[in-house]
């Protein structure tokens, strides 16, 4: 027994040479670039959780998308478990916008701004970047500080 997991989703569009992120602009992670994604929510997949979440914070329908990785992230003190399902964006319709939570912006694959993200991207962006799946628990000290980190690279596709 113990405190059910968070379940959340993480969505990274990519294209070949360029991959797009959202400034958050407020709640968790604000002012850090990241991927778009949020809380699932009850009576939707994983999978529909993180279009519906694209689509609320940056005004893009995915059309091929995949589940690529999960990450388990403690917070030290915090009993509770932030489940992340992170998933790689293929294609997408409609028109990018900005939103009230995201402002969105493309960067060259060779120019990601890791030193406005959350320190655990600079561990796994290389994995996804280079197309494998992967899996991992990471264990952190305030927002900042990471005191564990296990990745698994499962397949390289
Ligand atoms: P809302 O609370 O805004 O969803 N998220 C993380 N992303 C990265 N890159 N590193 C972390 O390390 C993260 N923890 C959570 C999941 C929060 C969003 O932030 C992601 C969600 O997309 C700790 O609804």
């Amino acid at each position: 027994m113990g405190v059910p997991n968070k379940v959340l989703t993480l969505v990274l569009i990519r294209e070949e040479y360029r991959i797009l992120l959202g400034m958050k602009k407020r709640g968790f992670g604000v002012n850090r670039w990241n991927g778009f994604g949020g809380k699932v929510e009850a009576g939707e997949t994983i999978a529909q959780g993180a279009k519906r979440e694209v689509e609320e914070e940056c005004g893009l329908t995915l059309t091929e998308f995949e589940e690529v990785g999960r990450i388990d992230f403690e917070f030290v003190g915090e009993p509770q478990i932030l489940e992340v399902h992170i998933f790689r964006g293929d294609k997408y319709e409609g028109e990018l916008q900005e939103t009230e939570e995201m402002r969105p912006e493309w960067f060259a694959l060779d120019a990601i701004p890791f030193h406005s993200m959350w320190p655990d991207d600079a561990y796994w962006f290389p994995i996804f970047l280079r197309g494998s799946k992967f899996k991992g628990y990471i264990k952190f000290e305030g927002h900042d500080k990471i005191l564990d980190c296990s990745l698994e690279e499962l397949e390289t596709t």
